[in-house]
């Protein structure tokens, strides 16, 4: 996907302050933080949303999730907590359609949601 703003940050096409790469996965800082640690957390394979996840797909989701847990290390707050958010559609507000895990933390979060 060729105008894909998140498949041209994998590429680094993008400029972003990336915190983790590897083979499957990108992890990299919010542009927007709405908390002390706000990443984002997205396959390199280009999937639009998870309504778009395909049966293939399951053991890159079950990467992305240990891969959550990397990211709460390295930011410092697995201990402390976080929250995880996959924004899917319009009801979510979805901006960008490549798949993405907000990683957001570093603060007490408001409860309830919505
Ligand atoms: P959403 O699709 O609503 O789950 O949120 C998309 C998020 O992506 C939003 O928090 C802002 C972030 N974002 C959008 N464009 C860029 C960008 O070019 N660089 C970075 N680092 N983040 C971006």
């Amino acid at each position: 996907m060729d105008e894909c703003i998140f498949c041209k940050i994998i590429k680094g096409d993008l400029p972003a302050k990336v915190l983790y790469k590897d083979e499957q996965v990108t992890a990299f800082h919010d542009i927007n933080p709405v908390a002390p640690t706000h990443i984002l957390l997205i396959p390199n394979k280009h999937i639009a949303s998870i309504n778009e996840i395909a049966p293939e797909d399951e053991a890159l989701f079950g990467y992305m999730m240990t891969s959550v847990k990397k990211i709460a290390e390295l930011t410092g707050v697995e201990k402390s907590g976080y929250r995880l958010i996959a924004n899917t559609g319009p009801d979510a507000n979805q901006e960008v359609f490549h798949i993405h895990f907000h990683v957001i933390g570093g603060q007490r979060m408001r409860h309830p949601m919505g």
